[in-house]
């Protein structure tokens, strides 16, 4: 049994994460969509939020499930629940920069791998942070979020 997490902060999840999390359904047999959350940093959505919007996006998908992560370290998330590797996409350069020195730290804290996929071109301009604000400022970005995301923003 080969189990993977997808970690991140999901707030919220747009289709650029799903179609991570798909292809990564595709290599693993289990995955672990961690939903983390800083304590010290400010989110849109809760933590239950997060969580029930990746579930409700993905859950059909065989082998896929959402879990709250809270404030932990990533690699002890990953050994406590048997994972043996991080799955996560890279946009650019610039993403790569950012997440080599942390996979190489989550490698040496309990051994895990982080397996990166290259996010598809239809999806490198997108971040949570950019879809709030253009959707705040009233922008469509229908296209862009999931609809279990869409009927929480027409809440707003
Ligand atoms: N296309 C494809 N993939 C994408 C895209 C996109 N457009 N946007 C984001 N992604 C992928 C990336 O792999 C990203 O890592 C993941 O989706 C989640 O994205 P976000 O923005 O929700 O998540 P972040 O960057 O806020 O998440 C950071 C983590 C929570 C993964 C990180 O802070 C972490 O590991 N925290 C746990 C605490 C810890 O262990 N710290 C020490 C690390 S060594």
């Amino acid at each position: 049994m080969r189990r993977a997490v997808c970690p991140g902060s999901f707030d919220p999840i747009h289709n650029g994460h799903v179609e991570i999390i798909a292809r990564a359904a595709s290599l693993f047999d289990e995955v672990i969509v961690a939903v983390s959350t800083n304590y010290s940093k400010k989110y849109l959505f809760s933590e239950e939020e997060r969580v029930a919007m990746v579930d409700e996006t993905l859950g059909g998908l065989r082998g896929v499930s959402a879990m709250p992560m809270g404030n932990g370290l990533l690699a002890d998330f990953c050994k406590e629940h048997g994972a043996e590797a991080i799955v996560k996409g890279l946009r650019s350069t610039v993403d790569y920069a950012y997440e080599i020195p942390m996979a190489t730290m989550n490698r040496h804290l309990t051994g895990v791998e982080t397996v990166f996929l290259q996010a598809d071109t239809r999806y490198t301009h997108l971040s949570s942070s950019l879809l709030k604000e253009v959707s705040a400022l009233g922008g469509n970005v229908s296209e862009y979020f999931p609809r279990a995301v869409m009927k929480r923003i027409a809440k707003l």
